[in-house]
């Protein structure tokens, strides 16, 4: 019955598509005092935090995070950033949380992030960049568990 009645809602499109996302405040956010100001943007925004932890993450968490980036150019110099200092990870819920998380995150490249997201409005730079949110909800699938195997 359950089952029936969520069908009817995902098609009459009045159903709320809950979801997780791993945000990550990253070592530089951290660095210039900015974790309640990002915390404080998604909370009003309406999502849940569900889980967070302020740790300094080493190269092999790095290397399994950023899986896809590993031969990248970009990479070492991205694993030396993150693990330069203490991040905050969170699993963020709500309603189609992964993209709302990116869309508030703003572009990767803080110089080309629309004013009113984090990186356009708080950032300078293209690695540091200050969040990460999940891509899609099967790399928050792989992401959460790896920081908060407890959440999976
Ligand atoms: P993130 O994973 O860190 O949240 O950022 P993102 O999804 O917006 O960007 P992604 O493509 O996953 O890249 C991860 C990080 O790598 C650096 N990057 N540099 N061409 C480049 O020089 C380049 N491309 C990506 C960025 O610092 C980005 O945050
Ligand atoms: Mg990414």
């Amino acid at each position: 019955m359950a089952a029936a009645v969520a069908s009817v809602g995902a098609t009459i499109g009045c159903g709320a598509m809950t979801e997780r996302t791993l945000l990550l405040i990253k070592p530089d956010a951290v660095r210039r005092g900015l974790v309640g100001e990002i915390l404080r943007r998604f909370e009003a925004k309406g999502l849940s935090i569900v889980a967070m932890d302020l740790r300094r993450i080493d190269g092999a968490l790095a290397d399994q995070h950023y899986a896809e980036h590993l031969e990248r150019d970009f990479y070492p110099p991205l694993r030396e950033f993150i693990t330069s200092g203490p991040l905050v990870a969170a699993v963020l819920e709500g309603d189609q949380a992964v993209d709302v998380v990116r869309l508030m995150n703003g572009a990767t490249d803080a110089r080309k992030a629309q004013p009113g997201t984090i990186r356009g409005d708080l950032a300078l730079s293209n690695r540091d960049n200050l969040v990460h949110g999940s891509d899609s909800t099967d790399s928050a699938k792989r992401e959460i568990v790896l920081f908060f195997p407890e959440h999976a």
